[in-house]
């Protein structure tokens, strides 16, 4: 089974390789961020709990998050794999989906890192907030906050997963079909 975590700051591009590596490899693809956009769509309960930390670019409490990905493991129980896209974005729920994963005896393959400069996220949320409707990508500021909230809470899993040998950095500048190959690449030598 092959669980790949995609990982990067905001705008790094996880979601635009997460649509070629699900058709590529043949994997689920499980992005909190959608399934919480999903919920404030439908005006659930959880999805207005969740656009009140989003809408100023903070992380929803992991207890959410945790039981989201939790029922979506529990369903898809015959795939090959998933690619966990936004998820895990705090050290809980790096543990968390250890526990769940090495209780089914598939635990995550590697952490694939896309590294981008700060100038290029900013231009590129800027520019997809112009057609994305999505009030998190429309003002700079929010912007700051939310790659400050990756600085500060997120970015020590890289320390975590390398501590199990499984981070492994991604050139994430260049074209999107470069970025692709690139991480094909490092997919095939795992
Ligand atoms: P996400 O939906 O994960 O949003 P994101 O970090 O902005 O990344 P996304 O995948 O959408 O963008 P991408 O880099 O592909 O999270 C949104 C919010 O949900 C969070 O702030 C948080 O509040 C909440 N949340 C989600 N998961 C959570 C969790 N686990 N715990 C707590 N809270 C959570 O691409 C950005 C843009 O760049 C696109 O427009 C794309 O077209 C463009 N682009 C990509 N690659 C490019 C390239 N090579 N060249 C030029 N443009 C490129």
């Amino acid at each position: 089974m092959l669980n790949l975590v995609l990982f990067g700051p905001p705008g790094a591009g996880k979601g635009t390789q997460a649509e070629f590596l699900i058709e590529s490899f043949g994997l689920v693809h499980l992005s909190t961020g959608d399934l919480l956009r999903n919920e404030i769509a439908s005006s659930t309960p959880l999805g207005v709990e969740a656009k009140r930390y989003m809408d100023n670019g903070e992380l929803v409490p992991d207890s959410v998050v945790i039981g989201m990905i939790k029922n979506k493991l529990e369903a898809n129980t015959d795939a090959k794999g998933f690619i966990f896209d936004g998820f895990p974005r705090t050290v809980a729920q790096a543990e968390a989906l250890d526990q769940l994963l090495n209780a089914n005896g598939t635990p995550v393959s590697a952490m694939l890192s896309l590294e981008v400069a700060k100038e290029e996220l900013i231009a590129r949320l800027l520019n997809r907030g112009k057609t994305s409707g999505r009030s998190d990508d429309q003002d700079e500021s929010i912007i700051e906050n939310r790659i400050n909230v990756y600085n500060e809470k997120t970015l020590p899993l890289k320390n975590y997963f390398a501590g199990q040998n499984k981070h492994f950095g991604i050139k994430g500048m260049g074209s999107i079909d470069e970025i692709a190959a690139r991480l094909s690449e490092a997919i095939k030598a795992l």
